[in-house]
C-alpha cells in the first residue's frame, strides 16, 4: 500500500522543554508559555534569552522554558531584569508576571523600569486574583468580584478600584510597547502571538520597554470549568479591561522612544532646547 507522506503542521516549540506543566486546566498560563517559546525559537534567540520568573504559579518557569532562567522575589522581576540587561546588554530579557507579583507588591519595580524605558520584555498576566496562594483579591480584582478575601465582592468603598496597568504606564514617557491582549479563541491567541513576539522584536532592535498585559483565566480559583471562565473574563474583564495597542511609538511614527517624548514635551523650553537650564 502506498505510504502518504506526513506532513508536520504541529509540534512543540524547542524552547518549551518537554515536561508536563503543574498548571490546572483550562489555565491560561500555559498557552502564553507556549507563545513566549515559540517567539524565542522564530526569533532564533534561546541561546541568549534569559527569562525572570516571579512569585506565582509561573514560579516554575525555569522548568518549562528551554533558555536561562532566574527567580525573582516577589514583584522584583524587572529590577531583576534590569540588572541582567544592563550587565549583558546581548542578552534578550524578559520577565513573566501575574498580577498580584506585577501590580501589587511589585508596583513600584514596575513603573520605574517602564518609565526608565528598559530595553526588556515584560509578559503580564492579569488573571484578576492571586492565583497560587488560593484565590486572595489583587489589586486588578473587579468591583464585586467575589474572593476569598472579598467573599461579599470587592467593596470599592473600603478596597478601591483595580488598577489598568496598560493604561496607567501610559501615561509615561518610558514605554515604547504597550499592547493588551487575550487568548481565549485562536484569532485570540494568534493576534497575542503577534504582540509577544513584537515585544521581543523590539528589545532585539534596540527600541526599548515593551509590555504585553493577556487577559487572563483562573478557573481553580475563580471556582468555574475554563469554559465557564472564558465566558465570565469575556463579560466582565474585557469590558473593564479593553484590548488593544495602548503605545507603539515606531507605528506612531516616532523614531525612536526618546523622538517620541521630545515630541510630546516640544513646548517645554529646556526639553526643547536642549542642554542644562
Ligand atoms: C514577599 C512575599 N509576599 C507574599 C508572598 C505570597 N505570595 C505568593 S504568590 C502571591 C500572589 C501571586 O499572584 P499573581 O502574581 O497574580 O500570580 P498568579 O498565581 O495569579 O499567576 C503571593 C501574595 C510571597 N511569596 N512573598
Ligand atoms: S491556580 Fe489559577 S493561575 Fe494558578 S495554575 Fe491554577 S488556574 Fe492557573
Ligand atoms: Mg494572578
Amino acid at each position: 500500500m502506498e505510504q502518504k507522506e506526513e506532513k508536520v503542521v504541529f509540534e512543540r516549540p524547542d524552547a518549551l522543554l518537554p515536561v508536563v506543566t503543574n498548571f490546572c486546566p483550562g489555565c491560561t498560563h500555559g498557552i502564553v508559555h507556549r507563545l513566549v517559546a515559540e517567539t524565542i525559537d522564530e526569533l532564533g534567540i534561546e541561546g541568549k534569552t534569559v527569562g525572570v520568573t516571579p512569585v506565582g504559579c509561573s514560579v516554575m518557569g525555569y522548568n518549562f522554558f528551554g533558555c536561562d532562567m532566574v527567580e525573582a522575589a516577589h514583584g522584583r522581576a524587572p529590577a531583576v531584569a534590569t540588572g541582567i540587561k544592563r550587565v549583558n546588554p546581548d542578552n534578550i530579557v524578559f520577565a513573566y508576571q501575574g498580577d498580584g507579583d506585577l501590580a501589587s507588591i511589585g508596583t513600584a519595580e514596575t513603573v520605574h523600569a517602564a518609565t526608565r524605558g528598559e530595553n526588556i520584555t515584560i509578559i503580564f498576566i492579569n488573571n484578576a486574583i492571586y492565583g497560587m496562594t488560593g484565590g486572595q483579591m489583587a489589586p486588578t480584582s473587579l468591583p464585586h468580584q467575589v474572593t476569598q478575601t472579598s467573599p461579599y465582592g470587592r467593596d470599592t468603598a473600603s478596597a478601591g478600584y483595580p488598577v489598568r496597568i496598560c493604561e496607567m504606564l501610559s501615561t509615561l514617557d518610558g514605554p515604547a510597547y504597550l499592547e493588551r491582549v487575550t487568548v481565549d479563541t485562536p484569532a485570540n491567541v494568534r493576534k497575542a502571538k503577534k504582540a509577544i513576539k513584537k515585544a521581543f522584536q523590539n528589545q532585539v532592535d534596540g527600541v526599548g520597554y515593551s509590555l504585553i498585559e493577556v487577559v487572563s483565566t483562573c478557573p481553580t480559583n475563580w471556582g468555574m470549568t475554563p469554559q465557564e471562565s472564558f465566558t465570565w473574563m469575556r463579560e466582565n474583564m474585557l469590558p473593564y479591561y479593553p484590548l488593544g495597542v495602548y503605545r507603539d511609538v515606531l507605528a506612531e511614527g516616532h523614531e525612536s522612544v526618546a523622538a517620541a517624548a521630545a515630541e510630546r514635551a516640544k513646548d517645554s523650553k529646556i526639553v526643547a532646547e536642549g542642554g542644562a537650564a
